[in-house]
């Protein structure tokens, strides 16, 4: 079964799929080994790891290339995070099978307008297009895929907005009737009120997607109880456990004055040589260098 297969039956079984952030390959490849389902081809973790805010600084080709190392270096299907796919659906068309044949399985496309401000800032710019306007990036998304498993979420920024349930639910039955082979509802409330009443009032067929980053009390037992659910991303987790580690290292580094202390408690070099894929080369090595 190819990756595209695979992730289109995972969020339509009626069990829970579940994909992790990830902003290099060997982030991709430690969620994999976490057993998570699927990487999430984060804007917000590869902004932040060029140290640059997630707001279209960054260019296509940037996140392009890092979702072709990251494909490439799992097994795992890829979900690209596209942003407002970089234009109108002129430029949707063009990009999405560019991420196709950089080996994503899905694209998530949010109806903000171009250059997006992130979502989860307090007063960040939260301007949408016309719902108009984004079915026809939907459908134009849908069109432009060779591989018709190939997944097109759409993401709907209504309640990130502040526009209220009505507005959401009107655009995502129209992203649904566009194409879109799956719903994201984004929040930025502290709790999961508002994203449990949209799915309680969800009367479309597709499956919907939610990423808990701001109201994380929501377990995926949770979530797999409301029953409308095929896909929870873990949003930007990767880049935060990294952070905090690189910086209780360091930190500790420079009050111990070396490495003596921390030493024993890093993943060892060897670890690091094995993620590396050591064991692949030096097949090749046993079987090719004469
Ligand atoms: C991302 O991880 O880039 C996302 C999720 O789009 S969020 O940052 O919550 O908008
Ligand atoms: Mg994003």
């Amino acid at each position: 079964m190819s990756r595209t297969q695979a992730l289109r039956q995972a969020i339509t079984s009626g069990k829970l799929f579940t994909a992790m952030s990830a902003h290099n390959p060997l982030s991709a490849k430690l969620a994999e080994e976490a057993g998570f389902g699927a990487i999430w081809g984060s804007g917000f973790e590869l902004s932040a790891s060029h140290a640059v805010p997630d707001a279209n600084i960054l260019s296509a080709g940037t996140h392009l290339d890092m979702m072709r190392a990251i494909a490439s270096a799992v097994a795992i299907p890829l979900i690209a995070d596209i942003d407002t796919g970089f234009g109108n659906a002129v430029n949707v068309s063009y990009v999405v099978p560019q991420y196709e044949a950089a080996g994503a399985s899905a694209v998530v496309m949010e109806d903000k307008t171009f250059p997006k401000d992130t979502s989860l800032r307090a007063d960040g710019r939260q301007e949408l297009v016309r719902t108009e306007e984004f079915q026809g990036k939907i459908a134009a998304a849908a069109a432009a895929r060779r591989d018709k498993d190939f997944v097109v979420i759409a993401r709907t920024e209504a309640l990130i907005a502040g526009l209220g349930q009505a507005e959401a639910l009107q655009r995502a039955l129209a992203y649904e009737e566009a194409g879109a082979d799956a719903i994201l509802i984004h929040s930025k409330q502290t709790t999961p009120a508002e994203v449990l009443a949209f799915i309680e009032a969800w009367p479309g067929k597709v499956p919907l997607v939610l990423v808990p980053t701001a109201y994380p009390e929501l377990t995926e037992a949770d979530i797999q109880q409301l029953g409308k659910v095929g896909l929870v991303i873990y949003g930007n987790h990767a880049i935060r456990a990294a952070v905090g580690a690189m910086r209780a290292v360091f930190a500790r580094i420079r009050a111990e004055g070396g490495i003596r202390g921390v030493d024993k408690e890093l993943p060892t070099v060897k670890e690091i040589i094995r993620l590396q894929g050591d064991e692949h080369m030096r097949g090749i090595e046993a079987a090719y260098l004469r």
